[in-house]
């Protein structure tokens, strides 16, 4: 890291390996069960990758702890991050806020600035702009990861950086944050990853300057791949297109999109309990339908063979009894869900395509009901 002067030398210097050349710094906003599970596998001081948090509410438990990690996958660990810090402007390159590291009490943002800012928070458009919280971490080589579910969550971003490479992310990974600073990672790792472009109103190859974004979104996206599989043990890192990627986006919503409002909605029912009952089996079915005739539609391109079709998606379902949610778990605990980016966002999409997904918009309008009727409640009785 130091700034040695190199020495005027008249034979040619032996290329550096990367691993010795700038340490790489890769920031999590958002430090819950994704953003530790996938932060602990990302920070390698070995090969000169470090990994640092921003927490919110378990921001004194990981300062004083770390992320203690109880995985599947990896059985049980402490993960020190090189850093954490108790928000997003504490971790600001060059911000006078110090913040805390067990091995240093002045432990400092880098420098040179984030080289990727990985955000792993919930997807709630309706409630924070978080592209316009982490503007002050981005500089011009930032790549921006994003790691959630549903669909549009990269356009703001996108809006507001429009130089800088985007890697958008779905994981199928079940995880969740048992207590402050604890994470249990049930069952699976795989995350998918695809460059962002302009987004889908515009041809990828509309600019010479956005195909320049891809081809960068696309070299930071290997880079990644191989440091989550070969120094993380993460077999099933996937790289894909931008628009294979977005086709998984959409796919994902079949479960998501389904089983998750079904879950509120019914008055708590998991997912395989759901599927127990003959009408809310005929809803769901109904609801996966409506997604796998929309989304090529919108996208232009069939889902791929390899994707699981709504029936085989019901019979996986079947056998991963007890299951709840997030959504449900969400809504039972009085946090806000992800209905815009699950429901809001794909029906809008669809429909600025010419498709309208009927099934989906009374579900968004139901929740989106329940929820503010109760947060009026709330309002009311405090004051
Ligand atoms: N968990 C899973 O198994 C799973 C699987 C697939 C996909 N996903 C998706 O992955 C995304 C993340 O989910 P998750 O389960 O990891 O959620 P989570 O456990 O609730 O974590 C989100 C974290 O972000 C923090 N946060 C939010 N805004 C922040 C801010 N402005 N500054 C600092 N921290 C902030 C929250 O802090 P507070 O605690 O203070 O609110 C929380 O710790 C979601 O889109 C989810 O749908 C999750
Ligand atoms: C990890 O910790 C949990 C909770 O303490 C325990 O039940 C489990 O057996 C541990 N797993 C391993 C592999 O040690
Ligand atoms: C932080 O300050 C240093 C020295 O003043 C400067 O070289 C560096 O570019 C700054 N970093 C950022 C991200 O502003
Ligand atoms: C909101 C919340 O759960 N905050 C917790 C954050 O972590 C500290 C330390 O474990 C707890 O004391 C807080 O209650």
């Amino acid at each position: 890291m130091a700034a040695n002067k190199p020495t005027p030398t008249p034979t040619p210097t032996t290329p550096l390996t990367p691993t010795s050349t700038e340490p790489t710094h890769i920031l999590f906003v958002g430090a819950g069960a994704v953003g530790c599970f996938y932060a602990s596998r990302l920070h390698h001081p070995s090969q000169n990758i470090y990994t640092s948090l921003t927490a919110r509410s378990n921001y004194s438990a990981i300062a004083a702890s770390g992320v203690v990690l109880q995985t599947h996958s990896f059985g049980n660990y402490t993960f020190w991050p090189y850093a954490v810090f108790p928000s997003i402007s504490a971790a600001v390159p060059n911000s006078s806020t110090p913040s805390t590291n067990h091995a240093s009490s002045s432990q400092t943002p880098p420098r040179h600035g984030w080289d990727y800012i990985i955000v792993t928070t919930k997807a709630l458009p309706d409630r924070s702009d978080d592209a316009a919280l982490i503007a002050p971490l981005v500089s011009a080589k930032s790549c921006i990861v994003l790691i959630q579910n549903g669909v549009g969550v990269e356009e703001p971003y996108r809006k507001r950086f429009p130089q800088n490479p985007i890697v958008s992310a779905v994981t199928v990974v079940s995880a969740e944050q048992i207590k402050n600073g604890v994470i249990r990672q049930n069952r699976w790792t795989r995350i998918s990853l695809g460059p962002y472009g302009t987004g889908l109103a515009t041809p990828p190859s509309s600019t010479a300057k956005s195909a320049e974004v891809v081809q960068r979104g696309y070299e930071r996206m290997e880079q990644l791949k191989q440091w989550w599989n070969k120094y993380g043990g993460i077999r099933d890192v996937e790289t894909h297109t931008e628009l294979e990627l977005q086709t998984i986006r959409w796919h994902k919503l079949c479960i998501n999109a389904a089983f998750n409002p079904t879950a509120v909605l019914s008055g708590g029912r998991g997912n395989a309990d759901q599927l127990t009952d003959p009408e809310l089996r005929e809803h769901i079915t109904g609801i996966m339908k409506e997604i796998w005739s929309a989304a090529p539609k919108v996208l232009g391109k069939p889902f791929p063979d390899n994707l699981a079709a709504p029936d085989r998606i019901i019979r996986s379902t079947e056998r991963n009894t007890g299951a709840r949610p997030s959504m449900l778990l969400d809504w039972e605990a009085g946090r806000p869900m992800e209905l815009e980016v699950i429901l809001g966002n794909p029906v809008r999409i669809a429909r600025a395509a010419g498709v309208e997904m009927p099934k989906l918009q009374s579900l968004y309008a139901l929740l989106r009901s329940m929820q503010k009727v109760r947060e009026d409640k709330k309002a009311t009785e405090k004051l």
